[in-house]
C-alpha cells in the first residue's frame, strides 16, 4: 500500500524528495492541487474542504498513511483529518517546530510561510508549547510560492525578491528560521544567502519524513521488502508544467504524472 502526500502544488515535491531518500521501499502517491492554488490567501474552511476532498481521492488509492505536505493544509485541517480517518495522518508543522526548538541556540525563531499559516498562529502555538520562553517572528511570503509555481526558482529576479523580503529579519533578528511552506526549499540557496551563515534553516517538510518513518515503524506499517512501485503523481492543473518542475527538482528523467 502506498503513502499518500498532498499539497496545493509543487511544494510537496520537497517532501517527496526526502521521502524517496529515507523511505526507498515505500510506494508513493502524490496530488498537487494546482488548479486551486494558492491555498495561502483562502479561508481556513475552504482549505479544510479541499484537503478533505483530496484525502478522499488518495484513500481511493488505498493509501496506508497520509502526509499533509503543505503547511497551510496542516494548519487548516490536520486535527479534522486525524479525527475522521482511520489511517495515520501527519502534518508538517509539529516536526518543524520540534527541530527548530532543538537546534535554536538563543530561542529566537523565525517562521516564513503563507498568509494562512502565519495567521493561524499554528507555529507560534506549537513552539510556545515546547519552549515557552522562545520569541517567534512570523513573516508571510506568498510571492515566493508564485515564483516557484511559475518555474522561476532559478531566476535572479526571484533571488532579489527573496533578499528584499527577508530584509525584515535585519530588524527582527533570529538565530533559526523555519521554512514553513513546502514550496520554500526550492529557494533555499537564495534564502541562505539572504539570512547569512549564522542563521540555522529548518525545513519542516524534510523533518516530517523522519517522523513518518518512525510512525510507520511503530505501527508495523514500514515496508521491509524493496517492492516499491514508481511514485505516482497527480496534478489538478497542467501536467506539462508540473512535470517540468518535478523532473528538475527530483532529478528524475521519467515521471508518472496525470
Ligand atoms: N506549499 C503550501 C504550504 O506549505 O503552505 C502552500 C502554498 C500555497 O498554496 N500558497
Amino acid at each position: 500500500q502506498p503513502i499518500g502526500f498532498l499539497d496545493s502544488g509543487v511544494g510537496g515535491l520537497t517532501v517527496i524528495k526526502e521521502a524517496l531518500k529515507q523511505l526507498p521501499n515505500e510506494s508513493i502517491v502524490f496530488l498537487g492541487d494546482q488548479a486551486r492554488l494558492p491555498y495561502g490567501p483562502r479561508p481556513t474552511e475552504e482549505v479544510a474542504h479541499f484537503v478533505q476532498q483530496i484525502a478522499g481521492f488518495l484513500l481511493d488509492q488505498h493509501i496506508k498513511a497520509l502526509v499533509l505536505a503543505c503547511n497551510t493544509a496542516t494548519a487548516a485541517a490536520l486535527p479534522i483529518l486525524q479525527a475522521k480517518l482511520s489511517i495515520p495522518v501527519v502534518g508538517v508543522i509539529d516536526s518543524g517546530s520540534q527541530t527548530a526548538v532543538k537546534v535554536s541556540t538563543g530561542q529566537h525563531i523565525g517562521v516564513i510561510a503563507t498568509e494562512g499559516t502565519i495567521k493561524s498562529h499554528a507555529y507560534q502555538s506549537a513552539i510556545s508549547h515546547l519552549a515557552p520562553n522562545a520569541s517567534i517572528e512570523g513573516l508571510a511570503c506568498p510571492d515566493f510560492v508564485t515564483a516557484v509555481e511559475a518555474d522561476k526558482y532559478h531566476d535572479p529576479q526571484t533571488n532579489q525578491l527573496v533578499a528584499d523580503q527577508l530584509q525584515y529579519f535585519k530588524a527582527h533578528p533570529v538565530d533559526t528560521l523555519i521554512l514553513g511552506c513546502t514550496h520554500f526549499p526550492l529557494l533555499i540557496d537564495s534564502i541562505r544567502s539572504a539570512m547569512g551563515a549564522d542563521v540555522t534553516l529548518v525545513d519542516s517538510g524534510m523533518e516530517t519524513v523522519g517522523v513518518v518513518k518512525q510512525l510507520l515503524a511503530d505501527e508495523g506499517l514500514l515496508n521491509t521488502s524493496s517492492q516499491s512501485e514508481r511514485p505516482k503523481f497527480y496534478t489538478t492543473g497542467d501536467v506539462n508544467s508540473f512535470s517540468a518542475i518535478a523532473k528538475d527538482w527530483l532529478q528524475l528523467s521519467e515521471l508518472n504524472v496525470s
